[in-house]
């Protein structure tokens, strides 16, 4: 195996061994596959001027199939291997309708059993392409693609969905086959998927807020009642709303992990009264979490960490892109629809959950919020109560060295406001840093996809302002990583003009240095260094 797609890949170059997220050999080479299977179909779909209008089922298992590979979402062989099969017969129906089409490996190769999957994976992945920059490149559109198809895929399940994702999808995906593209080819490819984030991040947005009405300031309660409970992760409110539906009045309550969170901004669901709060912090505690927790756990999507012990696995369920061997995968029906009785009478044989702390914090600070308190922002910018806005938006992870968003945080002058969205805020969002003027000092828009709220606040400020530049604006961004989300995320602010972002707490392994050296001269792409020496570079 060999994998560089995360913040954590090994030695800070890739994953060779095993994955240091617990990822095998085999679901990487799986998903390797997998992904050479995709870029098949997108050779077919582009040679052949294939409507890709028509090709509803086929688009959203493509969409399905790119966010089982996103870093810690699905371990399960066994799934992987279920959806190769299925987008090989995706395939090949294409391939057989388009006779006359010149087709490479990808759209033609035959596999029949796990062994000959696993076998031809070996000669497809990350390192099949030989040149480190245009690697590079393909892997950086990829996994934007990743983050993007996340978020296509949240939405879809609102009912929204829009062919120009598809059709960029497809033209990304093929040209990764295209050995005559050089790198300022792949470039303006980086870039243009960097536009069709906005489009899916904008989709998404609309999405929730049309189905669950818009974000708005909540405390959230961090303590624990006395009844047994569910706890849910992930991302798709879908997943939440049918849980809460399904949970009412059974005595079961539910809490949020993780990028979950921010669901209790959302008016539909405060009139949920078993809702009860958010349970724990961002992903990579859940090994100790789930265990004071003592109640079923339920992924909608990533960040799963593998359960260590057979007493914890039979507590925790899957949906959706997320898989674990021998934990309870639950799908959905044509229309959506799940089915969660299962976890309901798991929860009430158990215990209620361990308190590990108490009080509140509060968030919902999206764009219809900060809009609808424009006035006092304004005010507080033009008297200099507020100098400076740090965009702290992003993931959390595991690494040590992420101690320096805490202390960047709590350092942070006071007349200074942190604008975050993603599992990222786990690292500042408990420590009471105040407020200007009655605006937190922790703004907290969402999930990493509400980044996109950060960029509609940006864009409105840059109006009101009367600025020609959105960089003109008193806005620093100083952006954690892991996963692929965060890649779309960036390539959405590139794609917006935005410069000087500063990415931490490492580079991706996967930029070489001179790929690396063009976001750098184009894009003033920094990372981080000590947190007094950021803050005053942020501040000035
Ligand atoms: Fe390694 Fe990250 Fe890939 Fe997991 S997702 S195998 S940790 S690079
Ligand atoms: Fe976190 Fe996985 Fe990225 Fe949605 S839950 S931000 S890391």
């Amino acid at each position: 195996m060999f994998c560089y797609q995360c913040q954590e890949a090994s030695r800070g170059t890739g994953c060779e061994i095993i994955g240091v997220c617990g990822k095998n050999p085999e679901v990487a080479k799986l998903q390797d596959l997998l992904i050479y299977t995709l870029k098949g179909i997108a050779q077919a779909v582009v040679r052949g001027a294939v409507e890709v209008k028509a090709r509803q089922e086929m688009n959203h298992e493509v969409i399905n199939a790119l966010f089982m590979t996103i870093t810690n979402a699905n371990f399960d062989d066994g799934a992987l291997e279920a959806q190769i099969r299925k987008m090989l017969s995706f395939r090949d129906g294409l391939t057989a309708e388009l006779a006359g089409v010149k087709l490479s490996d990808a759209a033609t190769f035959t596999v029949t059993d796990k062994e000959s999957m696993l076998k031809k994976a070996a000669s497809v992945g990350v390192l099949a392409t030989a040149n480190e920059d245009i690697r590079s490149l393909r892997e950086l559109i990829l996994y934007g693609l990743k983050g993007m198809a996340a978020y296509a895929h949240h939405a879809l399940n609102i009912g929204l969905e829009e062919e120009s994702l598809y059709v960029h999808t497809y033209e990304a995906l093929a040209a990764m086959l295209d050995n005559t593209l050089g790198a300022d080819e792949l470039v303006a490819l980086t870039l243009k998927t960097g536009e069709v984030g906005v489009t899916a991040m904008a989709m998404l947005d609309k999405a929730n807020t049309s189905r669950f009405g818009n974000p708005e300031i909540t405390e959230v309660n961090i303590g624990v009642r006395n009844n047994p409970a569910i706890l849910i992760s992930g991302h798709d409110l879908t997943d939440l709303m049918q849980l809460l539906e399904q949970t009412e009045g059974t005595g079961v309550d539910v809490y949020t992990h993780s990028e979950m969170l921010p669901a209790h901004y959302y008016p539909a669901f405060k009139k949920f009264t078993h809702f009860v709060g958010n349970y724990g912090n961002a992903w990579w505690k859940q090994v100790e979490e789930f265990e004071s927790f003592r109640g079923p756990v339920l992924f909608t999507t990533n960040c799963l960490v593998p359960p260590r012990n057979e007493a914890l696995k039979s507590r925790i369920f899957t949906t959706g892109a997320s898989g674990f061997p021998g934990c309870t995968h639950i799908e959905g029906d044509e229309n959506g629809k799940k089915d969660f009785s299962a976890i309901i009478a798991l929860a009430k044989t158990l215990e209620a959950p361990q308190e590990i702390e108490t009080g509140k914090i509060v968030g919902g600070f999206a764009h219809a919020q900060v809009l609808a308190l424009a006035d006092q922002v304004v005010e507080a910018v033009k008297t200099g109560a507020i100098k400076k806005f740090v965009v702290m938006a992003g993931c959390d992870g595991r690494m040590n060295s992420r101690s320096y968003y805490t202390e960047f945080a709590q350092n942070m002058p006071q007349d200074s406001v942190i604008l975050t969205a993603g599992c990222a805020k786990y690292r500042y969002n408990k420590l009471n840093l105040g407020d200007i003027g009655g605006i937190p000092r922790v703004l907290d828009a969402g999930q990493c996809n509400d980044s996109y709220s950060l960029v509609v606040i940006a864009l409105k400020l840059k109006e009101v302002f009367g600025l020609a530049d959105v960089n003109d604006l008193p806005i620093a961004y100083n952006i954690a990583w892991y996963e692929q989300k965060a890649v779309i995320v960036l390539l959405a602010l590139l794609y917006l003009g935005v410069k000087n972002i500063h990415l931490g707490p490492t580079l991706p392994a996967f930029l070489s240095p001179n790929v690396a050296n063009v976001l750098v001269e184009k894009f003033g792409i920094g990372t981080i260094g000590e947190v007094d020496e950021d803050i005053k570079l942020f501040m000035a």
